[in-house]
């Protein structure tokens, strides 16, 4: 498995080394997208606005995007990747340079998973899902991806009263451990949501992905994982959702610079979506650009340099129309960042009882379309 190296992103930096960073580490956007949302279902309170795609057509979709910058594609496993389409998938990898970045785990669509994938108290129900996961870690590994998605999606409740949470929660990463030591060397990023389709999910925030982390790495036993331990590496880290993220309130360069304190930010989903509300996966840029601006510069000041996933649900429009848009509005963000004084940002984050108002002055004009029509940004005086 290529493990990619996260452990740079736990280096912290004086203020000067943080400028120097910033003037010369640029975000590499590698993006990928998953299949999945290539062909999007029928909804509870809708019908189908678009045919039903195989996966041979989504591929075909995907491929003509090469040009464009999808170098990536995300797929579950059975449903969308499996043993009997396995090579087609290798071919179209090999025709197109677009590599294969995950193999995920389906643990939330099947009926058998009623009540739940890795957590489900009934002991045959949740053999399926860590015989599902091993099967899946297995697919990564023989495609050599850097890491395998997981998302509890299934795994939560809606009524907690007089149910042990505790002992779920322990089914949850015991299982997951299970999984791991069957398979070692591969690293599992999990995607937290904090509810839906459950009314709460586990493992639903950033910091609770973090202690998850925590958890399943102490019960790791292989001594090929232990090894990779031991030399600093995680290896059941995070994929945060922006959308997610927002659903459940958190501020994402908070969470995100959160992931990367600890090393954990395997991948990244990228969409946009309100406050709360329910999980939208509009295209990246629609809503809060601000947002998306505001997370990129975190991603910058503390070095990462793994891949933008895009996670959409184009319902209202073609699907390469939608990925151009989020590719599009993730380039833009990251030129506004790069071309701002990173100096007198840092020193007006370092200094704010001198540089009160400053900073916001100066982002309104970083933002204008025609910055010289508004009066000039109060001086910042450094001196
Ligand atoms: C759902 C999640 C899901 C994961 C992959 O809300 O975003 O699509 O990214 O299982
Ligand atoms: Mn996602």
């Amino acid at each position: 498995m290529a493990l990619r190296d996260l452990r740079p992103q736990t280096i912290r930096r004086t203020p000067e080394e943080l400028v120097r960073h910033l003037q010369t580490f640029q975000l590499d956007l590698k993006f990928s997208a998953g299949i999945w949302f290539f062909s999007p279902p029928a909804s509870r309170f809708h019908d189908r606005y678009k045919p039903v795609l195989d996966i041979p057509a989504r591929l075909e979709i995907a491929a003509k995007l090469k040009d464009y910058g999808l170098a990536g594609l995300e797929a579950h496993y059975p449903n969308e990747i499996n043993e009997d389409n396995l090579d087609l998938w290798k071919q179209f990898s090999r025709d197109t340079g677009i590599r294969i970045v995950t193999v995920i785990p389906l643990l939330f669509y099947d009926e058998q998973f009623e009540w739940g994938s890795l957590s489900n108290p009934i002991p045959a129900r949740r053999r399926a899902a860590i015989d599902r996961t091993i099967r899946a870690l297995q697919l990564n590994k023989e495609l050599d991806t850097e890491f395998a998605v997981v998302w509890p999606g299934i795994d939560g409740y809606e009524i907690a009263f007089g149910t042990d949470l505790r002992a779920a929660r322990d089914r949850f990463a015991e299982g997951l451990a299970e999984a791991m030591d069957a398979v070692p060397g591969v690293r599992v990023a999990e995607e937290p949501k904090p509810y839906e389709p459950r009314g709460h999910i586990l493992y639903g925030t950033t910091s609770e992905g973090i202690l998850l982390g925590l958890k399943v790495e102490a019960l790791l036993k292989h001594p090929e994982n232990r090894a990779l331990l031991a030399q600093g590496h995680a290896l059941v880290a995070l994929n945060p959702e922006a959308g997610h993220m927002l659903m459940g309130y958190e501020d994402m360069p908070y969470s995100y610079g959160l992931a990367m304190e600890y090393g954990r930010l395997a991948h990244t989903h990228w969409n946009s979506q309100p406050l709360g509300n329910y999980d939208q996966d509009l295209n990246v840029g629609a809503l809060s650009p601000e947002a998306t601006e505001a997370t990129l510069y975190t991603l910058k000041m503390y070095g990462y340099d793994g891949w933008f996933g895009l996670d959409i649900n184009p319902v209202r429009m073609p699907v390469d129309t939608a990925l151009k848009i989020s590719m599009d509005a993730l380039r833009a963000a990251n030129d506004r960042i790069n071309n701002l004084d990173h100096e007198a940002i840092i020193w007006a984050t370092e200094h704010p009882d001198r540089a009160r108002g400053w900073l916001e002055a100066y982002l309104v004009r970083a933002r204008a379309a025609h910055p010289d029509r508004l009066p000039p940004l109060p001086s910042l005086d450094r001196g």
